[in-house]
């Protein structure tokens, strides 16, 4: 019986034990650097347990009976569907932070308990506007509305989660679509369970890590691990992954990189295995942007400029400013530096890029923002049915799309508004399907939060 730890800059579960008697409650110990409570939001740790069966959900938690006990007061929240908890500061701090953990298990633990995590940021319920009518990203896809005249209008006011036509009409959604197969059909309409990102939901604080990737792949069964390993990728850059076979483990030489080279279903693959979800491009604006548009053309830090940003990809992929001390800085009136969301979450922009559910696609616009529930295919897949499937082909997953723009460390095209980093707004791939594992595609995964 022994703790399994993620490492990350963000949370690590350790001294994991069965206590109890019947074997009903889970000990745990879990920390991270620079958590934070303010008046804005708050981050915190998602946690689920596992048995050693990889075939098997999440062990399942009791309604109530959690305990939480440390220096500061902390917070347990149990899922709805008790595949797991996320904890989190529940007074306001702003620094390291460490909790002894009790979790109460709906039965009986088995004999190998493990505790995965993931740290994520809470994006508070709340209207928001989504979209921009900046001439640089209106021409690149960007959401917006129209008047009675036909004319641009600015972005959109999205107070709740009823459905949405598509039109270029008062009231709808519009966006240009010049390239087939990049910024989506302009079909409607976007349905009402068709996650919105005004219901509050937790978002990852940073892409996914090559170290969190490791440790998925470490867990699987070896004809699963075959299938989503990028181990041995050929293509440009592929030194970057830094993931190696060491026996039955799969070791990431530097754990705290950006996991790029995962396909959609790699991606899709993890999320389920953690109970989370992909993000919807709605969800991907408000975290980036919070309630209102600050400035036209605005990135996730607030400003509609780059000059001031310290946040850099090194040609290895590692992010700078990305160490505990520099990270602890980061305040709300100082997100350009660190290239921070309004609600602190990290490099939505830039960095690799972050694969969404458009609105541009009928597969896309069917996702009801499921959960994972731990349990995968036969062929190592996610399972939930409303969840962009790749095709045939394996190139491409129709209704998924990109966002946030990427580092290529050179010029693309001329202009290209998404390289290396691009504005919230910018749609210049939102409709775009690639479900291959490539140098410049990572994983972000998010939760309801219920
Ligand atoms: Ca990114
Ligand atoms: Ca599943």
């Amino acid at each position: 019986l022994s703790g399994f730890a993620i490492a990350q800059r963000a949370p690590e579960a350790r001294d994991l034990q069965v206590i109890g008697e019947p074997r009903q409650r889970v000990q745990l110990t879990v920390g991270w650097s620079n958590a934070w409570r303010d008046d804005r939001n708050h981050d915190g740790a998602w946690i689920i347990l596992r048995s050693d069966d990889p075939k098997l959900g999440p062990l399942r938690l009791a309604a109530v009976g959690h305990r939480c006990s440390g220096e500061l007061r902390g917070e347990i929240a149990v899922s709805e569907d008790r595949c797991g908890v996320f904890v989190a500061l529940a007074e306001s701090h702003r620094g390291d932070v460490e909790w002894t953990i009790e979790l109460a298990l709906a039965g009986a633990a088995p004999d190998a308990v493990s505790a995965w995590t993931v740290g994520m940021v809470f994006i508070p319920a709340g209207a928001f506007e989504l979209g921009d009518d900046h001439p640089d990203v209106l021409r690149h896809g960007a959401f917006h509305r129209r008047d009675e005249s036909g004319a641009v209008a600015g972005p959109l006011r999205i107070t709740d989660e009823s459905a949405m036509q598509v039109a270029k009409s008062p009231g709808a959604l519009w966006y240009e679509a010049d390239r087939a197969g990049y910024h989506g059909d302009r079909g409607g309409p976007i349905p009402a369970d068709w996650p919105k990102g005004t219901k509050a939901f937790w978002i990852m604080k940073h892409e996914l890590t090559q170290g969190e990737y490791a440790a998925f792949l470490s867990a699987l069964p070896t004809p699963w691990r075959t299938l989503r390993s990028p181990i041995g990728t050929k293509g440009e850059e592929s030194s970057t992954c830094s993931l190696a076979l060491d026996g039955e483990r799969v070791v990431a030489a530097s754990p705290l990189r950006p996991c790029n080279f995962v396909s959609w279903d790699d991606t899709c693959a993890w999320m389920d295995w953690m109970a989370l979800r992909p993000m919807t491009e709605f969800e991907f604006e408000k975290a980036a942007r919070g309630p209102a548009r600050p400035v036209a053309g605005d990135y996730p830090w607030g400003s509609d400029s780059r000059e001031k940003l310290e946040r850099q990809v090194q040609r290895a992929r590692d992010l700078t400013l990305a160490s505990a001390a520099e990270e602890a800085a980061l305040a709300d009136d100082d997100r350009e530096r660190f290239g921070a969301s309004y609600y602190r979450v990290m490099d939505l922009s830039g960095s690799v890029w972050e694969r969404v559910i458009s609105v541009g696609h009928p597969r896309g616009r069917a996702f009801v923002g499921s959960h994972g529930d731990g349990v995968l295919t036969d062929a190592a897949r996610a399972t939930n049915p409303d969840w962009p499937a790749t095709d045939a082909s394996g190139a491409n997953a129709d209704g998924i799309g990109f966002r946030g723009g990427a580092e290529y460390f050179k010029a693309t095209s001329p202009n290209d508004p998404t390289n290396p980093q691009s504005r919230v707004a910018t749609r210049t791939y939102g409709g775009w399907a690639g479900a291959a594992r490539y140098k410049t595609y990572s994983a972000r995964a998010v939760r309801t939060s219920r």
